[in-house]
C-alpha cells in the first residue's frame, strides 16, 4: 500500500469516527420537556417529562435537567408567561422541587415546551344533569355507598384528543365531607365519561370512599385510610402530542399532604402518566 493510499484510508477511518461521535452526541441530548406542578408562586414538583416523544418519570428526569430550562406558565385556563427553572433540589418536603423565575401566583403547571400546551380549553356545565348524577350515584353503588346522596361540585366537558367528540369530567364529594376527620357515608370522587367503540364509558380517575365511619371524631394517626380529597385541576397537553391530559389534585389535610395525578388516553382509556406528591 503507497503512501497516499494510507493517508487517505486514515481520513476514512477519522471521517467514520467523527460520524460515529456526532450521532452518539445528538442521541445523549434529546430536547427534554420537563413538567412542573406549582406547589407555590414560586416553585413547584417535577412531575416528569417528555424526552424523543417517551414520557420518563421525575427521577429518571431530574438528573438530565441542569438549570436554565424555559418554561411556559399556564393557569388552568390560560397560557400567563415565560420563566425560566433551577436544577431540581431536595426541598426536604420533595426530592425534585424547581424554582421559577419569575413565579406568578396564578400559575397551575409549567411546561419546558413550546407548543400551545392548551389547544382546547374545558367549558364548564350544569351540575344538576340527572345523566351525570346518575353516572356519579352509580360508582358510589359500586363502592358500597348505596344510599349516600349525591352532590355534584363540578362538571367539565372538553375534547382531550381533539376527535371532534367531548369528554365529561366529573367531581363529587359529600357535602359533609371532612378532609381531617371522617363518618359513615363520606366520599370524593372524579371520574371520566368517555365513548369508546359507540359505548359510554366511566372511569374513576380518584376516589375515597367511607362505608365505615371513625368512632372518634379524629382517626388515629396510623390508620391507613385517611380521608383524601379529589378534585379536576385542569387539562394541558403536557408532552406535546396534541392531546390533553387530565390533572387531577388530592388533598390529605390530616397527613398535610396533597399532589397531583396526571392521566393522558392510551387506546381509548385513562393511563396514568405521573403522580406527586409533597408533604407540607
Ligand atoms: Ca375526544
Ligand atoms: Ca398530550
Amino acid at each position: 500500500m503507497s503512501w497516499r493510499e494510507i493517508a487517505i484510508l486514515l481520513a476514512l477511518i477519522w471521517l467514520l469516527a467523527c460520524a460515529v461521535c456526532f450521532g452518539a452526541g445528538r442521541k445523549a441530548n434529546p430536547e427534554v420537556h420537563s413538567v412542573v406542578w406549582m406547589e407555590t408562586e414560586r416553585g413547584g414538583i417535577l412531575l416528569g417529562g417528555s424526552m424523543a416523544g417517551r414520557w420518563l418519570p421525575a427521577a429518571r428526569l431530574a438528573r438530565r435537567l441542569r438549570g436554565g430550562e424555559r418554561y411556559r406558565l399556564y393557569s388552568d385556563h390560560a397560557y400567563l408567561r415565560e420563566a425560566v427553572g433551577t436544577k431540581p433540589y431536595d426541598a426536604g418536603m420533595n426530592p425534585f422541587f424547581v424554582d421559577l423565575r419569575p413565579g406568578d401566583e396564578r400559575c397551575s403547571i409549567a411546561i419546558a415546551g413550546s407548543w400551545n400546551a392548551m389547544p382546547r380549553k374545558a367549558k364548564t356545565q350544569s351540575i344538576i344533569q340527572k345523566i351525570y348524577i346518575a353516572a356519579a350515584r352509580d360508582v358510589l353503588r359500586r363502592h358500597g355507598l348505596r344510599r349516600a346522596p349525591v352532590h355534584i361540585k363540578k362538571v367539565l366537558r372538553v375534547d382531550l384528543e381533539g376527535d371532534g367528540r367531548d369528554e365529561v369530567l366529573i367531581a363529587a364529594e359529600s357535602q359533609d365531607y371532612e378532609h381531617v376527620w371522617y363518618k359513615k357515608g363520606q366520599y370524593s370522587l372524579v371520574i371520566l365519561r368517555k365513548l369508546v367503540k359507540g359505548n359510554i364509558r366511566t372511569f374513576l380517575l380518584g376516589g375515597d370512599f367511607h362505608v365505615r365511619g371513625t368512632p372518634a371524631p379524629k382517626p388515629r394517626e396510623d390508620a391507613p385510610d385517611w380521608p383524601v380529597g379529589y378534585d379536576v385541576d385542569g387539562f394541558w397537553d403536557v408532552d406535546g402530542d396534541g392531546a390533553l391530559e387530565i390533572a387531577v389534585h388530592w388533598s390529605c389535610q390530616l397527613a398535610d399532604a396533597g399532589g397531583e395525578k396526571v392521566f393522558n388516553i392510551k387506546s381509548g382509556k385513562p393511563r396514568l402518566l405521573a403522580d406527586a406528591g409533597v408533604r407540607l
